[in-house]
């Protein structure tokens, strides 16, 4: 079972999205292990888009990732990675909106690549470094649901 970094971005919590964007995780069968509203600051914003540092974009990326509350998740299930990564923006989950299709997360709801939503650990390495800069152990719950084996193969 593998677990990925979820954020709703600033723009989602601003506008209205968290519950609708939640839902669909959800209703793709991914289980919650951990959900908190929180502010990024400054430093965690510096170590969790460190990869990108020195890039055009990064100063404004910093400067909206810090913006305003985001919600911060752990998603679990097979293969989780993969498929919060497709549900936000299909199979090549595309970054850019203009280019995700209709049906994912960022189509449906975004215009801008600097402004699309949502973001999702990109692979297994990622999402180990990136869950625990944003939950400490004793935040993220082992449990089961009646329905799993209706999910889980
Ligand atoms: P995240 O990391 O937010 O899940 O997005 P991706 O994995 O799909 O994309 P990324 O790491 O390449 O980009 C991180 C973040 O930077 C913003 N961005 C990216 C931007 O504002 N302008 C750009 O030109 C690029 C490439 C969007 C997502």
């Amino acid at each position: 079972m593998e677990r990925t970094l979820v954020l709703i971005k600033p723009d989602g919590v601003q506008r209205g999205l968290i519950g609708e964007i939640i839902a669909r995780f959800e209703r793709r069968g991914l289980r919650i292990a951990g959900l908190k509203l929180m502010q990024i600051t400054p430093e965690l914003a510096a170590r969790h888009y460190g990869i990108h540092q020195g890039k055009p974009f990064y100063e404004g990326l910093i400067r909206f990732i810090t913006s305003g509350p985001v919600v911060a998740m752990v998603l679990e299930g097979d293969k989780a990675i993969q498929i919060v990564r497709t549900t936000m923006g299909g199979v090549e989950s595309a970054t850019d909106p203009a280019k995700a299709p209709p049906g994912s997360i960022r189509a449906d709801f975004g215009m801008s690549i600097g402004r699309n939503l949502v973001h999702g650990s990109d692979s297994a390495d990622t999402a180990a470094f990136e869950v625990p800069l944003f939950f400490r152990p004793e935040e993220l719950l082992s449990y089961e649901r009646d329905i799993d084996r209706w999910i889980f193969e």
